[in-house]
């Protein structure tokens, strides 16, 4: 027996057969856009023990950091992004806040806040905390707002908060824990810290 194709059919199948034809065509020799840039961090103690994991995502309007701790004393911490990505304890090595603006510290400083500067992480109970946020003055990719630059960034946890106005450290206390920014691949492999020039005024 042989089946009747109705006439609209008839003409649109072959439309429909080119169309989808024509997808695949173009999707294949357009440029599929790049992935963001992402970097990791691994944090240490002064004992050197692991008490922390990060991951950095270039976003169209700036980093977005999302911050895993353990291992900590409860309560709120600092979180900064510091100018050297060194991480030797006493953690000095790392340098005061990534600052290439020359501004003051403190996200509610009228004459601030250090590029660097990064909201507080919650330390529970438990000792772990999460901070996930966004920092919109810095970069991962290359310019002076850029974490990737000659002698790298790190970040560290201080032993207190930050009370987001004192200049220059938001009397959040001593460093209590530091990693250095890796840049990462898109199949997750580092691929090397530091690099690039950083232009300063
Ligand atoms: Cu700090």
């Amino acid at each position: 027996m042989i089946t009747k194709v109705p006439r609209r059919a008839r003409v649109l199948l072959p439309i429909a057969a080119l169309v989808v034809t024509g997808c695949t065509v173009l999707s294949a020799i357009l440029p599929s856009p790049p992935p963001p840039t992402t970097a990791t961090v691994e944090l240490r103690d002064l004992e050197g023990k692991i008490v922390g994991n990060a991951t950095l995502t270039q976003m169209s309007d700036g980093v977005r950091l999302v911050l895993d701790a353990r291992g900590l004393p409860a309560g709120g911490k600092a979180v900064h992004f510091h100018d050297a990505g060194r991480c030797e304890p006493p953690f000095s090595s790392a340098g005061g806040h990534f600052n290439p603006e020359r501004k003051r510290h403190g996200l509610l400083n009228p004459d601030g806040p250090h590029a660097g500067d990064l909201a507080n992480i919650r330390i529970g109970a438990d000792g772990a905390g999460r901070l996930e946020t966004m920092n919109y003055r810095v970069s991962l990719d290359p310019g002076t707002s850029s974490l990737f630059d000659t002698d790298g960034t790190a970040l560290v946890i201080h032993a207190g908060p930050d009370d987001f106005s004192t200049d220059p450290t938001g009397n959040s206390g001593a460093p209590i824990a530091c990693g250095v920014l890796s840049r990462t691949k898109t199949n997750g492999d580092e691929v090397g810290g530091p690099e690039g020039p950083r232009t300063r005024p």
